[in-house]
Parts: C-alpha cells; structure tokens; sequence
C-alpha cells in the first residue's frame, strides 16, 4: 500500500532509452527492442561485443539517466519548490515507461508532464516513447501533457555551441590547424519511410544544425548533417551514414573532422561506440584528424532546458 506520498504534486515523467543492467541482460534488452523477436546467437554476440568494447562493457546510460532525472529533479525544486516530483519510464529496460507511470499514480499523483531525454520529435521516438505513456496514464488515471520537442531551447543550443567551441579547440591542437575541417552534426538513422509520413525529426535536426553552427560562426562550407547508427535490417534508412559521409570528404580534401551528435544528450553505445571506436577508426584509415564534442550528460545549462520545457508544459500553465 502506497503511502501516497506526492498527492498534490505534478509527476514529472523523464523518459529514456534505457541500457541492460549487465552483459547477462543483453539478450532480453535485444529481444525488447526487437518487438518480442529474439535476436540470432550471432547478432547477440555483435551487440555483446560493442558492449565490452566500451570500457569493458559498462552501461554508461544507467547512471547518466539517474543522474540526469536527479538533476532536473533539483533544478525543478529551485524554480517552483515543492510542486514536481520526477519519475523514470524507460522505453527498453526496467523501470519501463508504464511502471514510472503506476508509480506516479500509487504516489497519489494526479496530473503529470511527460519529457524525453532526446530533443527532437519523431513519431518513431519521441512519438512512441508519448503513445505508451498516454495509454498507461489513461489505464492509472493520471492526466497527463508532453514536452514534444525543445531542438530550439535557446539553453540547449547555446550548451551545443559551447561544445562545438571547445571541440574546434581541440581538433585544432591535434590537426595542427588543419584546413579544410567540418563539423559533422549527427543523429540516429531512422528508417527512410518517415519521409513519406510527413516526420519533423529531418527538418528539426537540420534546424538545430543550422543554429548551432551560425552561434558557432561556421561558414556553410564547414558544417553538414549526417547520420549514423543505422539499424540491421533489411528496410532502407536515412542516409548518407557518418563512416560514408568521411569518405567522401576525405576523397575531396577535408583534412580534419569534429563529430558532433546533436540527437543525443548522453554518453552510451552509440557515442562511444559507433563514434569513438567505429569512426575513429575510420579516420585513421583514412589518414584524417577526428574529434567528437562533448556530451551534455548532466549539464546545467540542459537541466535548465529540460526544466523550463516542463514548467511550459505543466497542466496549469499549458490551459491557460
Ligand atoms: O547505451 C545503450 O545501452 C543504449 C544506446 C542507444 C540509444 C539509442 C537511441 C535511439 N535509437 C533510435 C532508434 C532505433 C531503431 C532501432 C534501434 C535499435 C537499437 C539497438 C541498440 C540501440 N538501438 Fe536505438 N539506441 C540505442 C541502442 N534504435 C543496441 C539494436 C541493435 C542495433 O540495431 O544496433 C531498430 C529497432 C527498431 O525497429 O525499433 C529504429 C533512436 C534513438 C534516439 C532517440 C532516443 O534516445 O530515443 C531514434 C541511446
């Protein structure tokens, strides 16, 4: 029996991907993602593999969730003291975006915000992350609203930009000043067919590009948009892909390379994987310099954005 212990707050919902507890867990986390479907010994084996190359098989994204919900959780708590209580709903791993929602409820939570932990609105992402939060809260009676997108958070761009600042620094020192460079702004590949449905995540990642990279005062020959991470199936999906894409530029005389993944606000498999492994390597081959930007993890300026998104939210403040 809950001892209803936020009646009368508005729950805030922080929802993320999610990451297995343990290399032992890999399998149902694949399964997950795969609808149901098990994945084959040998695609196990591949994801298992990518896990222990990231320093040895750590799941980064656990701990930055939990310490991004705790810093949202106290910036919300200095901007309106005592109204929000914040609640974790992860999309592929426990606690699951229904149980953060049953637990709002047995808390005694009426009404809640609901904000994931990635800025841009796909109905592939953001889209499913909201439908299965929608239904649970319609099944727990709590009334719920949802941040859809905050790509244009002027917190959140000016956090990329200093990190594009600070990445040009560094690829500078290790280049050498190495001329022609870009910044390859990057996110999550999706299937192609999004484009026939009309989807804001393109055109919303090439709106954060674009302003990041004027903050950052890049020329248009300096920057493009790429993407990467690309799933294994037989479905076509958005390219060019960043490892092609380095090729290319590599062919045309680009000398030095900084990665900036605007899609994603943490460190996980496909930064440190498919970025600082994968990509890395590539540049090597290709004889190129190569950086990556920092991620925003726990960064003051992102709680700031992630706070002021949910207050704008906020049931009282959304009917007005
Ligand atoms: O560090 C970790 O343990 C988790 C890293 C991780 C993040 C992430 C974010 C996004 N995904 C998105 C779309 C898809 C689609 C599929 C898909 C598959 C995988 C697999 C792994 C994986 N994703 Fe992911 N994603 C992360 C990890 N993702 C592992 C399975 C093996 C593989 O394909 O590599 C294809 C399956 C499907 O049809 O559902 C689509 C999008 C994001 C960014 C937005 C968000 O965070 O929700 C979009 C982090």
């Amino acid at each position: 029996m809950s001892d209803r212990l936020n009646e009368g707050k508005i729950g805030v919902l922080v929802m993320s991907y999610g990451t297995p507890q343990s290399l032992d867990d890999v399998e149902s986390y694949y399964t997950h993602i795969r609808r149901g479907h098990p994945p084959t010994a040998e695609q196990l084996e591949e994801l298992k593999s990518r896990y222990e190359a990231i320093v040895g098989g750590v799941f980064p994204l656990r701990e930055n969730t939990d310490s991004q919900t705790a810093g949202l959780q106290d910036k919300l708590e200095q901007l309106a003291p005592g109204r929000y209580a914040c609640y974790q709903g992860l999309k592929h791993a426990s606690p699951y975006i229904e149980d953060g929602v049953e637990k709002m409820a047995a808390d005694g939570i009426k009404e809640a915000v609901g904000i994931v932990l990635a800025p841009h609105y796909s109905t592939m992402s953001v889209g499913s992350y909201i439908k299965r939060a929608q239904e649970q809260a319609e099944k727990s009676g709590v009334s719920m609203t949802f941040v859809h997108q905050y790509h244009l958070h002027p917190k959140l761009l000016q956090a990329i930009t200093e990190r594009v600042t600070d990445g040009l620094k560094r690829l500078d020192a290790t280049s050498s000043g190495a001329r022609p460079y870009k910044v390859l702004f990057s996110a999550h590949s999706l299937p192609e067919k999004i484009r026939e449905l009309g989807d804001p995540y393109e055109q919303q990642l090439l709106e954060t590009s674009a302003a990041v990279a004027k903050a950052a005062g890049l020329a248009d020959s300096d920057w493009q948009f790429t993407w990467q991470s690309a799933g294994r199936t037989r479905d076509p999906w958005l390219g060019p892909d960043i490892l092609e894409t380095m090729e290319q530029l590599a062919k045309e005389g680009v000398q030095a390379m900084l990665a900036a993944p605007v899609g994603f606000v943490s460190d996980h498999l496909e930064v440190l994987y498919d970025l600082d492994i994968e990509a890395k390597a590539e540049a090597a081959k290709l004889g190129v310099s190569f950086e990556r930007i920092a991620m925003l993890n726990r960064d003051p300026l992102y709680m700031e954005t992630l706070a002021e998104s949910v207050i704008e939210a906020s049931p009282a403040v959304a009917s007005r």
